[in-house]
């Protein structure tokens, strides 16, 4: 380790360097908000990681963007987008919580999210993120093991150490997602093994759970969080966590559209890794599911591995049968099901009176700029 931990994780290292985000208005605002949020948690996250041992520390720093392997800081931005930790912060303040029930539920989302992304890797055998090599190829898959459970251990034990607060429905509104989280995770890895076509198939509705679970209860729980901490009503948590869930779905099916006609430069992930590897993605469940889809079944059965060229092919065919179009609307439906929960929550606002009206239709346009960002996003 070249660079003593302390400096990395200190609330005064550099602040994160925006991400490229597409054009327009809502763009900018939402890359504005997921900047300011990151600033906002960074000190506390830093902190918790700087509780971590030594070495553990530098490789979840690395799998946060913060550091090269050796603990240098970083010269090229690496971190994520900091989407759930934005959702926190945004929904404590939907539902009226203090801004600090907020930062501590975008401590612990983001750190079971950096968890995730590291363990996923190890089980994918992906070799890059993020436009660099995924830490089990940096340190070493048994080390890189490790920082994911140590990460997973910080996470609940910065949720459990806030006085004050409802800590037990804080750990139950987790432990749900994680277990939801496994459930999907699950899913995903078995869909891989079964077949493109017949009775085996995957159908859209057995993605749209894989997707709610694998993506979505992590998004609810981000959204929910701070809420129950600071023990807002059962209803509000409810509608944040079910408007996450919704969004987990569209940002899902939004990441398998990406994986195919992404750009890889921009999304940091290798081009068509999904279809090479034959992941069950929505566009080409959609596709499979017309009239048009012959050709594409024929390729994706046939007992060859599907090679570079014949990715490019299969990606031409899934547009040509309407995958692409068909996975958009999928997306769009389950946006437009985020939007009415946040109008749910501004007429509770209204006829409740708790949180002040303006104050939760503050947040709640702040969360669907998100929505319009995340639905036209490159990365
Ligand atoms: C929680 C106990 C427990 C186990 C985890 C490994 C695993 C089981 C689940 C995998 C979940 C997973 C990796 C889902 C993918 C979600 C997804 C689309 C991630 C990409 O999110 P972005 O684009 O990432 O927000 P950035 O890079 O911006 O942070």
């Amino acid at each position: 380790m070249s660079t003593p931990p302390s400096a990395l994780f200190s609330a005064a290292a550099p602040r994160p360097v925006p991400l490229p985000a597409p054009a327009g208005a809502d763009a900018e605002r939402a890359s504005r908000l997921l900047e300011r949020c990151r600033a906002l948690v960074r000190p506390a996250l830093s902190d918790a990681v700087g509780r971590l041992h030594p070495w553990v520390g530098e490789m979840a720093a690395y799998s946060l963007g913060w550091c090269e392997p050796g603990g240098a800081p970083v010269t090229v931005p690496a971190s994520g987008k900091g989407l759930r930790q934005a959702l926190a912060v945004l929904g404590a303040k939907a539902a009226g919580a203090p801004a600090s029930a907020g930062v501590t539920a975008a401590v612990a989302v983001e750190l079971v999210h950096t968890f995730s992304l590291l363990h996923d890797d190890i089980m994918d055998g992906d070799q890059t993120r993020r436009g660099r090599p995924t830490a089990w190829k940096a340190y070493g898959t048994g080390p890189a093991v490790l920082a994911g459970d140590a990460l997973f251990a910080l996470s609940v034990e910065t949720l459990a150490a806030v006085p004050g607060t409802d800590i037990p429905a804080a750990v139950r509104q987790l432990s749900t997602a994680l277990g939801d989280l496994v459930r999907g995770q699950a899913d995903d890895l078995l869909f891989e093994t079964r077949p493109w076509t017949g009775s085996g198939a995957v159908r859209p509705d057995e993605y749209r759970v894989m997707a709610e679970h694998k993506t979505g209860a992590l998004l609810g729980c981000a959204a929910a969080l701070g809420a129950v901490l600071a023990r807002a009503p059962r209803g509000t948590t409810a509608t944040l966590d079910r408007a996450g869930r919704h969004l987990g779905v569209a940002f899902q099916v939004i990441d398998d559209l990406l994986g195919i006609w992404g750009d890889p430069m921009v999304t940091g992930k290798p081009v068509h890794a999904d279809l090479l590897r034959g992941k069950k993605t929505y566009p080409v469940l959609a596709a499979l599911g017309t009239r048009a889809a012959r050709p594409l079944a024929r390729l994706l059965d046939s007992p060859r591995t599907l090679d570079e060229a014949g990715a490019r092919r299969a990606a031409a065919l899934i547009e040509e049968a309407g995958g692409r179009s068909a996975a958009l609307a999928e997306a769009h439906r389950h946006v437009a099901a985020v939007d009415a929960c946040l109008d749910g929550l501004i007429e509770a606002s209204r006829t409740g009176g708790h949180p002040a009206p303006v104050a939760a239709s503050r947040a709640t346009d702040d969360l669907r700029a998100l929505l319009a960002f995340l639905v036209r996003r490159e990365v």
